[in-house]
């Protein structure tokens, strides 16, 4: 039951990644023979889905070996998902919880990704697992920023800590710590900005975020997800390293798989820094995030209308 609604959501977010896809499988859905040609356009489906190039010469030679001039069918396509398959992880947990007191979800990622729009579907997600919510909203650095997220929590009746445009974002950090512990809140998750004057700001402001939340709770954060917007494919894998290198990240949340053919870029984050997608955005709505299931994904990237 659970499969099957995550996925007809997979599914039908990945419509356009699997248009790109789909194609080459055509030719081997009936008999057919695994010549250059078809090596070449495997080649370029799974390029063009930003798998990566790594990924993509891997998954191209292992099919070369196994079937060069052989006539195949269905097995090809069997072979070059279960090849798919082993570049992802294994079905993650969701969110690892501190074994006691409240856990730190911090969100990070380049403005525009999608983290406030995350963390609303994500807070939303984990009240219905019966979780106590708290929300920091430590991106202070746009007045609209404060106000998207007072409105979507309000929306989802969660509590918010929250100050005035310019506000240290560590003090506000620091007040959302002290509220989670003192009301024994289970989750706080914590917006940050995605834009500051320079890069490196950003970036100083993350690590002193990150040192606040520390300090306060043991543990914390017990999570670093970074919001990746689908769309931006090789860019994503880059701005994944980017991060990494000032807050060790714990996983991906991978924003706005619905709108891209780029949904291939699963792979070459996996592959470039080991980090797993925890979460896919679908959409839109508050209803629009679910757990990052592998077997699903794979397994929807080739299905028929
Ligand atoms: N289609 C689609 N749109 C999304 C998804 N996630 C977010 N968006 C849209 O992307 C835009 C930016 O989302 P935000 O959540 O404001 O992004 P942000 O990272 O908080 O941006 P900054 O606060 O500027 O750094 C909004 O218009 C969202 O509705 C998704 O999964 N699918
Ligand atoms: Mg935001």
């Amino acid at each position: 039951m659970v499969f099957g609604r995550i996925f007809s959501g997979i599914k039908r977010s990945l419509a356009k990644t699997r248009s790109v896809f789909g194609g080459v499988f055509d030719l081997l859905r009936g008999k057919g023979k695994v010549d250059q040609a078809f090596l070449d356009e495997l080649e370029k489906r799974l390029y063009l889905a930003d798998v990566g190039t790594h990924a993509t010469a891997t998954i191209v030679e292992r099919v070369r070996q196994g079937y060069r001039d052989k006539e195949v069918g269905e097995e090809v396509l069997a072979f070059v998902k279960e090849q798919l398959r082993d570049l992802l992880t294994t079905p993650t947990e969701g969110i690892l919880y501190a074994p006691t007191g409240p856990t730190v979800v911090m969100i990070a990622g380049v403005n525009g990704s999608g983290k406030t729009t995350s963390i609303a579907k994500l807070a939303k997600r984990l009240q219905g697992e019966g979780k106590k919510v708290l929300v920091a909203a430590c991106d202070t650095f746009r007045a609209a920023a404060v106000e998207q997220l007072t409105i979507w929590v309000s929306r989802i009746g969660c509590e918010i800590v929250k100050q005035g445009q310019n506000a240290d974002p560590a003090a506000v950090a620091h007040d959302a710590c002290e509220k989670a512990k003192a009301r024994h809140f289970d989750v706080l998750i914590v917006d940050t900005a995605g834009r500051l004057h320079t890069q490196t700001h950003l970036m100083r402001e993350l690590e002193k975020i990150h040192r606040i939340v520390a300090k306060q709770i043991p543990g914390a954060p017990h999570e670093v997800l970074l919001v990746l917007d689908a769309s931006n494919g090789q860019n994503a894998v880059a701005q994944a390293e980017q991060f990494s290198k000032s807050v060790k990240c714990s996983g991906i949340i991978l924003s706005k798989l619905d709108g891209t053919a780029k949904g291939g870029a699963v792979f070459a984050i996996k592959q470039k820094l080991g980090l797993a997608v925890k979460f896919v955005g679908v959409g839109e709505q508050i209803e629009d995030l679910e757990p990052f299931d592998p077997d699903a994904f794979v397994q929807a990237l080739f299905e028929k209308e």
